[in-house]
């Protein structure tokens, strides 16, 4: 197994490091195109196996020929949102970068599948998409897992409880208008309407929507990287592993949920061929009405491309 991460920043570090721990590779490659950057993260995370007790061997480089043959590409590359910058205004910036960097993945690794990170999220993932050329199987992109997981964090915060016991969904695009599921929200099988009220239940649906924002406000010079990287790599595994899990993805829909020619996040199933199953869940009316207006809004954001 040979998995390539593009971008060396806070995400692509960070998906590296729990790579090599987790040993997930034989051989792993970070790109950037910070000079020396990605050489020098490379070899300090090579250089932590002997005491990981991890076999993955880790290489920098600012160029593609020592991604040759990967299985699969994580793609991070791209800025980061600033205090005030929306997903959308990183669209253009963005947008260049991911297509440059798809355009010489494809060139090494015709084979790979692809996990988008870079924003704005459904976005960035037609493009590599579009870029590619690859069918829909093999681009996914990264962002539900990571809403799913702040909004099961924050119903344990509520409640005082372990964030394990309990089971949720976020769909629709990584952005403003993505759609928690609260009627799929269960706390041990049990749903969450049986342990909170309903105003206490939208203000954590409301401080997941704005989760993003929440941590880039504390940071100030960066936007959050340790759930994101978790989430990403939560989607190698199950690729490595051929696990079957079931998660929510930005994938490219076509005709699912009445919708067409846009990536948007739903429930998929991921293993060894990447997205081996669209899984089309019942939506209350309100849940599709918001489902719906969130993917029209990746579509038209679709639209401004120049690719
Ligand atoms: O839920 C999600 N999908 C996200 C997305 C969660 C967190 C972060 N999200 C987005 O991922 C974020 O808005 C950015 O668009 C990307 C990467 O975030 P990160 O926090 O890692 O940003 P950094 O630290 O600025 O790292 C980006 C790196 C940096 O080292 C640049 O030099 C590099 O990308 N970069 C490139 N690498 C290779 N090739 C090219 N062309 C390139 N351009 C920039």
């Amino acid at each position: 197994m040979k998995i390539t991460v593009i971008g060396g920043g806070n995400v692509g570090a960070t998906v590296a490091h729990i790579i090599t721990q987790k040993q997930l590779a034989n051989e792993l490659v970070i790109v950037d195109v910070v000079e020396g950057m990605p050489m020098g993260k490379a070899l300090d995370m090579y250089e932590s196996t002997p005491i990981e007790g991890s076999d993955t061997k880790v290489i920098g480089t600012n160029g593609y020929d020592e991604t040759a043959g990967s299985d699969i590409v994580v793609i991070t590359a791209g800025l980061a949102r600033k205090p005030g910058m929306t997903r959308e205004q990183l669209q253009e910036t963005n947008a260049e970068i991911v297509k440059s960097v798809t355009e010489s993945v494809v060139k090494k690794s015709p084979n790979a599948i692809l996990i988008v990170v870079s924003n704005p999220l459904d976005v960035m993932s037609y493009v590599a998409y579009k870029v590619s050329g690859f069918p829909r199987e093999r681009v996914m992109g990264m962002a539900g897992i990571l809403d799913t997981a702040r909004y099961r964090t924050f119903i344990a915060m509520e409640l005082g409880i372990s964030v394990k016991d309990i089971q949720a969904l976020v769909l629709g695009g990584h952005g403003d208008s993505m759609v928690p599921l609260v009627s799929y929200t269960t706390i041990s099988g049990v749903p969450i309407t049986q342990f909170l009220d309903q105003a206490t239940i939208e203000r954590i649906v409301k401080r997941t929507r704005d989760g993003g924002i929440e941590i880039v406000n504390f940071l100030k010079t960066g936007s959050a990287y340790y759930a994101p990287a978790a989430a990403a790599v939560e989607m190698v595994e199950a690729v490595v592993k051929d696990k079957k899990r079931i998660l929510p993805c930005s994938v490219l829909l076509n005709g699912e949920y009445g919708i067409t020619g846009t990536f948007t996040g739903v429930p998929i199933m991921i293993g060894k061929k990447g997205v081996e199953k669209i899984i089309e869940v019942k939506l209350t009316p309100e849940e599709k009405a918001a489902f719906e207006k969130s993917a029209s809004e990746v579509k038209a954001n679709i639209g401004k491309l120049k690719l």
